[in-house]
This record gives C-alpha cells, structure tokens and sequence, in this order.
C-alpha cells in the first residue's frame, strides 16, 4: 500500500516555538516516526510538506492515480482552502485529516474544516501519534 502524508503550513517549525500546543518534538521527529511507521507496517509512504496552498493541490492532483491513502494536515489552509477541499475530492483517494492539536477545544475559527470535508476520518488532539494511528486506520480499511 501506497501512502502520501501532507503537512502544510508551519508545521516545519515544530518544536522551534509553542511547545505548550504543539509539544517539544520537531518535525524532523515527525518524519522519522512516520518512516518507522512505514517500516513496522511494510507500507510504501511519501512524505512532502508545504507552505504554499498551490504546492499543496499540486501535490494531491499528482497523487491520483499512484497512491491508495492520504494523510493529511493542512495546518492553517484547514480552516480556509476549499482549493484542497477540492483537490482531495477530484482525486478520490481515501484521506486521512490530523490535527496534532485538539482543534475543537481551541479558537471558534479552527473548528472549520474545509478538507475534512472530502477525508473518510479525522483524527485531532493525539499529538504525534495521530499520524501513526491515520496510517493504520489506512491500511486496515483500505489496504
Ligand atoms: O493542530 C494542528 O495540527 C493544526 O493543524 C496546526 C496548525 C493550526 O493552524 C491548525 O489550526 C491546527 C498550525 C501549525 C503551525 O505550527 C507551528 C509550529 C511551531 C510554531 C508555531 C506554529
């Protein structure tokens, strides 16, 4: 199985400030707990992160027809792109939202989301470990 996970905005800033919503950890961490996901679970995962909507849509359109799940976290584009909205439904492949941070328990404004709205499951307020757990909800529904 195929998976691409797609971080946007800011997310490469992990553990550089706001430990207190985000935690300590980097996305350097992020990325190697999701290879080590990959390799416990034999699953073949492709990671990019971005932070320019376009890239992001980009990214998702040259999916279609190679990859069989997305994990998905938005960032900021969550709660105001209906271009990702969009680009997730045009390709049809299963999608997985994250939230590393429990989004409803926070601003009125982050308890929109636009891409959620095509993505099978949401998965928000588990830290890290929400992208491990969007990954095996992949692969035992859709593997
Ligand atoms: O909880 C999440 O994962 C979010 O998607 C993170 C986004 C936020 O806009 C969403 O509402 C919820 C923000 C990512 C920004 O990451 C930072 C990392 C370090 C320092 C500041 C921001």
């Amino acid at each position: 199985m195929k998976i691409l996970v797609l971080n946007g905005p800011n997310l490469n800033m992990l553990g550089i400030r706001e430990p207190g919503i985000y935690g300590k950890n980097t996305f350097a961490d992020l990325l190697a707990l999701i290879e080590k996901t990959a390799r416990e679970e034999n699953l073949e995962i492709e990671q990019y992160q971005s932070n320019h909507e376009g890239c992001l849509v980009d990214k998702i359109q040259e999916a279609y027809g190679k990859f069989d799940g997305i994990v998905i976290n938005p960032a900021a584009y969550t709660h105001t792109s209906v271009a990702i909205l969009d680009a997730l439904k045009a390709v049809s492949i299963p999608a997985v939202e994250v939230h590393i941070s429990d989004v409803d328990a926070r601003e009125p404004f982050r308890q929109i989301s636009y891409a959620g709205m095509a993505c099978v499951h949401t998965i928000k307020g588990r830290g890290f470990e929400g992208y491990r757990e969007a990954i095996l909800y992949l692969k035992e529904h859709y593997a």
